[in-house]
């Protein structure tokens, strides 16, 4: 298991001076976040950014996410020329030494909470999800209000798009990431590059977008339809987890075995039960005693069954005054690393 973090590049206040400092670090996860969404990422950008990040004492070998263009999970005919793109952008990370690609196949939204900084009992605040609040949002009727969401698009573009995934059910989009994944991940096996695909968070259908990428179910038949180890998942323990159908520490053994989890978010929820049954959680601290996941459980399933992918912590809360990014600041984030750095040395050894 080799440890990284998140870093969200030059302008993230959680600098690489400060990452490269938490303990058993090897490097750091990020993106070129000036290019756009569709276009191909130039080698020499890639470079620039790796020289960067190796001149900070860290290495650049998993990037998350290379966003996949809506064009290409709606399977319109502009696809195949941003295809070629995605491809491009494979073989110029490969040949920059990159080993993981994170992305995920989720329509138009690629997480949803209902608040970011949910405020806990110690005092600290963390994103939570409410479904009472979910439940009452209405994105064709009201403007757009969805926390971490609100300027990413206009009320039309958001409208035009909510209105063409309306002939994309879940059948279709798993065609669509299927017709995807069979002209890439031949390339991705001839530069030696890994496809990690991140869960959807949360697991389930929102606002009458399709997301298939939920259960064990879907997820074998995402690796039936391309069968490639070049083809595998971004164990996000929190994205999965919100369902509690799913039985991560089977799943990770399962996946490990067959040397298909390239990546692992490891992060905690609590669930909170509410008087009228309706789903409500909020993020927690990453050790396994903090929140409803077996942490503990789920870092051993990978290691027996050979698990030697990337790591990182994945949010944190807002803790010790902090106001960072929500979910990406640094001081739980740091301490949820060390907990699973010697979470893993533990079980390696024992
Ligand atoms: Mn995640």
């Amino acid at each position: 298991m080799k440890m990284t973090f998140r870093w969200y590049g030059p302008n993230d206040p959680v600098t690489l001076d400060k990452i490269r400092q938490i303990p058993g670090m090897t490097g750091v996860v990020t993106a070129l976040y000036t290019i756009p969404v569709g276009e191909v990422w130039d080698l020499p950008s890639i470079l620039a950014l790796k020289k960067q990040i190796n001149d900070a004492g860290l290495e650049m070998e998993v990037i998350e996410s290379v966003p996949v263009h809506e064009e290409i999970k709606l399977g319109s005919e502009k696809r195949d020329a941003l295809i070629d793109n995605y491809i491009q952008t494979i073989r110029n990370l490969g040949a920059a030494g990159v080993k993981v690609i994170c992305y995920n196949f989720m329509p138009v939204f690629d997480w949803v909470r209902s608040e970011l900084k949910f405020r806990t009992a110690d005092g600290s605040n963390c994103l939570a999800y409410d479904q009472h609040t979910i439940d009452g949002i209405n994105l064709e009727k009201q403007s757009l209000s969805l926390p971490g969401w609100d300027e990413s698009y206009t009320r039309d573009q958001l409208k035009g798009l909510l209105e063409r995934y309306k002939s994309v059910d879940g059948e279709k989009l798993l065609e669509n990431m299927t017709y995807f994944l069979g002209r890439i991940i031949p390339v991705c096996e001839e530069c030696d590059v890994r496809m990690a695909v991140h869960p959807d968070d949360p697991p389930w259908s929102l606002f009458g977008l399709p997301r298939i990428i939920t259960s064990e179910e879907q997820i074998d038949r995402l690796f039936a339809a391309v069968d490639s180890p070049y083809n595998g998942i971004t164990l996000c323990t929190g994205s999965l987890g919100a369902d509690r159908h799913n039985d991560l520490v089977r799943m990770a053994g399962k996946y490990a075995k067959m040397g298909r989890v390239h990546f692992l978010h490891a992060r905690n929820i609590r669930f909170v039960e509410q008087e009228d049954g309706k789903l409500f959680f909020h993020e927690s601290p990453h050790p396994t005693a903090c929140g409803s996941l077996d942490i503990y459980g789920i870092l051993k399933a990978l290691h027996d069954n050979g698990f030697e992918g990337y790591t990182r912590p994945d949010h944190g809360r807002n803790i010790w005054g902090e106001d960072g990014k929500p979910g990406y600041g640094l001081y739980d984030r740091a301490l949820g690393a060390t907990y699973l750095y010697g979470l893993w040395e533990a079980i390696s050894k024992a």
